[in-house]
């Protein structure tokens, strides 16, 4: 099976925030592979990864870091597959660094950034999967049945609060 998606990290101490990017793809049957590879650790290793991406048939490259986050810029730097940025929360300044880091990449060179830490994980599933299912109409189903499943959760949960408080006075 040819890895679509790869989820890259910059230490093994982001995964705590990473489980929800991990479910979503397996819920959409995406296969995928996770990887520690640091923009500052392992530059080498970082940089040969978004060389050989594309040739190994990879679709997306989601990259989750903390601090001086700057495994996503490296990796779009290096490739021309949509990159997509997860601030992670592990510094005293709970992810505004990372994201800023992540964010404000320079004209030439996108990242797409998401919310930071577990929030941002599974919209960054949600996001490499809406864009491979413009090619892929069993990706483009599956999206359409989790918003739909999505919309009930929020309407039984609307229902639930009503019953329980109702109206007052
Ligand atoms: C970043 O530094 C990593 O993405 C992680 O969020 C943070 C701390 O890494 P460790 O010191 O826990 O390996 O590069």
């Amino acid at each position: 099976v040819t890895t679509r998606v790869a989820v890259i990290m910059g230490s093994d101490s982001d995964l705590a925030q990473l489980e929800g990017c991990f479910q979503t793809l397996t819920e959409f049957e995406v296969p995928f592979e996770a990887r520690v590879l640091s923009a500052h650790r392992t530059p080498q290793q970082a940089i040969e990864f978004a060389r050989e991406a594309k040739g190994r048939g990879i679709q997306v490259l989601i990259a989750a870091a903390g601090g001086a986050a700057h495994l996503a810029g490296t990796l779009a730097a290096h490739s021309l597959l949509p990159v997509i940025g997860i601030p992670i929360d592990s510094t005293s300044f709970n992810g505004l660094d990372a994201l800023l880091s992540t964010v404000q990449m320079p004209p030439g060179i996108p990242v797409a950034t998401v919310a930071v830490g577990k929030l941002g994980a599974t919209n960054a599933a949600l996001l490499a999967i809406q864009m491979m299912s413009l090619a892929d109409e069993a990706l483009y189903a599956r999206l359409e049945t989790y918003r739909a499943k999505l919309q009930a959760a929020v309407e039984a949960k609307d229902q639930a609060v009503f019953s329980k408080y109702g109206r007052r006075p």
